[in-house]
């Protein structure tokens, strides 16, 4: 069966839509990190409706910073691939060619600092994942023990992290009397913007304190707040490509239609005259914290409670009606935190939201949300705890997320099925874990880790007595009774 490449990009069928410029026109005027299923379904669809535009200066130069994986997928097809856009029974499928070339960093770092020095490379975008910036969850330290980090303080002279390889490539630019590049941070993180500038000028101080000056001075790491669905892409999926369209594509992604992009107006050079799902603005917090809390914050609770039900996929969840009681009670306690930006009805975007999470042709595991808790829980559940508690109100729902949670970091599901628990700090949580024989000490030790927890909930004890019920019913009852029990609708 042939396979999507230059070769065969004519030979594909009229309804998939193709790149409608020349590739070998377009210049590589960007350079993402974290080369995954998000950014081929997000980023680099902006960035190709630029080229279709006629902007041929937004090719991408994409860089996995750990693994050969998606390289290998990628650059046999010349750098395509086909985005499946599912809602419900409908697909529409699209050809992306914006990306011209993948690189793997522990295979050649040199290359990719001289890519990102490259006076071409105007816009550096990311998605190395909430733990890619090497700082603490909780302070937002750099995190000088972890092992790549501690290697890029010593010597930049081959990169490991995100940070170490800004740093040497604006080192390299500044050498040379050349304007930084824009950094966009595309993670789901608060202030996302901020934290990667911080970890850059950070990590830049311990090598050269001018350059860092320099940075803080001259360079653009804009607040962004991205969104799109995108689970990651299965053999089924591949297969099934195959099947249907007689060709290959190993680099496919899935995603729902919705997609939207906000940006902070703050680059430091040129950016491309974005189209449609891009929003440039002075204002990015407020349009973070509520898909943050809503969404993000949602779905993590969905995924831990519906993975101890030992319900595999999103969708499945929510066709159980307390799991969808228990959602809108979860988005009620939130909403009272959140500072809407004046455009966004939020009512409506609930409404949204529960449409995207019953979109069964998404297929997304339960599993795949449930990874990096850690890394998540502080801005999707943790945050907006405080917030409330800090206002005296009560969190019942929002804490049986946080509650689930802890149960899953058990490893088994009300079944008892084993899972994996795929998280930086799984094997320091499952140790401290294990030295409690309760579900109120459980809690404990939870809350007195300061790298998840933020300082106002460790001393609040009407909190812990509330996340002790909680787990101690999942521990009991298990996730689906336990639902039931603070959503009771019929099932
Ligand atoms: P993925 O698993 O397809 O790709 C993750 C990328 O991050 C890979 O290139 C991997 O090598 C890299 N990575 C992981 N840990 C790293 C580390 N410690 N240092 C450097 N690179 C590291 O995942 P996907 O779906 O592309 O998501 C990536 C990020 O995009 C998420 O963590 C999230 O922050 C953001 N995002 C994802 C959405 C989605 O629905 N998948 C939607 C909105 C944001
Ligand atoms: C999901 C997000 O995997 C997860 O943690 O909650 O990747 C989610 O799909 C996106 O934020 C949606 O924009």
């Amino acid at each position: 069966m042939p396979r999507l490449s230059s070769a065969t990009l004519d030979a594909l069928p009229a309804a998939v839509a193709r790149p409608s410029y020349d590739r070998a026109q377009v210049k590589p005027g960007v350079v993402h990190l974290g080369i995954g299923a998000f950014h081929r379904a997000h980023q680099a669809v902006m960035f190709d409706d630029a080229l279709s535009a006629g902007d041929l200066r937004w090719g991408i130069r994409a860089v996995s910073l750990r693994s050969p994986g998606v390289r290998d997928q990628m650059m046999p097809q010349n750098g395509l691939y086909h985005i499946l856009v599912r809602d419900g029974s409908d697909v529409a499928i699209r050809t992306i060619g914006a990306v011209l070339d993948v690189k793997v960093a522990p295979e050649d770092p040199a290359a990719v600092v001289a890519m990102l020095a490259d006076a071409d490379t105007h816009i550096v975008t990311m998605t190395v994942t909430e733990k890619g910036y090497k700082l603490d969850p909780a302070s937002g330290a750099l995190l000088t023990d972890d092992p790549q980090l501690a290697a890029d303080i010593a010597s930049l002279d081959a990169p490991v992290t995100a940070p170490g390889f800004l740093v040497a490539a604006l080192a390299i630019r500044r050498a040379r009397g050349m304007a930084p590049f824009t950094a966009i941070s595309c993670d789901n993180l608060p202030s996302n913007g901020h934290r990667l500038r911080s970890a850059v000028i950070a990590l830049a101080q311990r090598h050269d304190p001018a350059l860092a000056e320099w940075i803080a001075r001259k360079g653009a790491f804009p607040e962004t707040m991205v969104d799109r669905i995108v689970p990651a892409t299965t053999a089924d999926d591949v297969a099934a490509f195959a099947s249907d369209h007689g060709l290959t594509d190993d680099a496919l992604v899935k995603t729902e239609p919705f997609t939207q992009w906000v940006i902070e107006d703050r680059f430091c050079g040129p950016r491309p005259d974005f189209g449609p799902g891009v929003q440039i603005t002075a204002a990015v917090a407020p349009w973070e914290e509520a898909k943050l809390r809503l969404l993000n914050g949602a779905h993590s609770a969905i995924a831990y409670l519906g993975g101890l039900a030992g319900i595999a996929h999103v969708h499945e969840v929510l066709e159980h009606a307390p799991m969808r009681a228990f959602v809108e009670r979860l988005w009620d306690e939130a909403e009272t935190t959140l500072s809407p930006p004046a455009e966004l009805n939020v009512a409506h975007y609930r409404r949204e939201l529960m449409a995207r999470f019953d979109n069964g042709a998404l297929m997304h595991r339960t599993h795949q949300i449930a990874m990096d808790g850690s890394q998540k829980l502080p801005q999707r559940l943790l945050a907006t705890i405080a917030h409330r508690r800090a206002a005296g109100q009560g969190v019942d729902a929002l804490s049986l997320g946080v509650a689930a949670w802890i149960r899953w970091q058990a490893g088994v599901n009300d079944h008892g099925v084993s899972h994996v628990v795929d998280d930086p700090l799984a094997d320091r949580l499952a140790q401290l874990l294990a030295t409690q024989t309760d579900a109120a000490g459980r809690v404990r030790t939870i809350l007195d880790c300061e790298a998840i927890v933020p300082a106002s909930l460790r001393d609040d004890s009407a909190f812990a007595d509330m996340l002790t019920g909680h787990l101690d019913s999942l521990e009991r009852k298990g996730a689906m009774a336990t639902v039931m029990a603070m959503a009771p609708v019929a099932a």
